[in-house]
């Protein structure tokens, strides 16, 4: 495994076959000029490298762990269990139910140990990244002024959206 001294947020996921599912998170970290670092480790598959990358990260500089993993989706869990950082669990989508295996296996925390969990699809894996981002926000004031132009943005964007909408209807804003 190799250590990126600079990353801020690590990314890990159960399987490669997660990647390409879920890469949206490290697209949303990019955006905002985050540090991180992309690895594979399992909670089933490969428990000691979890439990020693999990117990690790603090003394290592990370501030956030962003941990996806699909079907029995322990991955989160098992690196809360093993590091007092904010964890977010990302379930990745599945052929039974859209990935609702992987949605409950990873939200279902139990008291005392929380996951942080975003959607299964669609927007999860990006909310994941800005979730992320607000977090380090919290001590960090040029990504907290990137956020406040990101939400402006964001007004930006569905506003226009509605007026190609109404034009579409044939409706004129008044
Ligand atoms: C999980 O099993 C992984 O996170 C992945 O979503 C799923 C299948 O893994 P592969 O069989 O594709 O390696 O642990």
């Amino acid at each position: 495994m190799t250590d990126d001294k600079s990353a801020r947020v690590g990314i890990v996921m159960g399987s490669d076959s997660d990647w390409p599912k879920i890469n949206a998170v490290a697209a949303a970290l990019d955006e905002f000029g985050v540090a991180y670092e992309v690895h594979v480790m399992s909670a089933h598959r490969t428990p000691e490298v979890v439990q020693q990358y999990a117990a690790s990260a603090v003394a290592r500089g990370l501030k956030v762990v962003i941990a996806a993993a699909g079907g029995a989706a322990h991955l989160a869990g098992v690196v809360a269990a093993h590091t007092t950082l904010p964890v977010i669990g990302i379930p990745v989508p599945t052929g039974l139910s859209g990935g609702l295996d992987s949605l409950l296996s990873t939200v279902q925390m139990p008291g005392d140990v929380p996951v942080a969990t975003v959607g299964v699809g669609s927007g999860g894996p990006r909310n994941a990244g800005l979730l992320a981002v607000q977090i380090l926000a919290t001590a960090d004031d040029r990504l907290a002024r990137k956020l406040v132009e990101f939400k402006k943005n964001l007004a930006q964007k569905i506003a226009g959206k509605d007026k190609v909408l109404q034009a579409s209807l044939g409706k004129t804003a008044d």
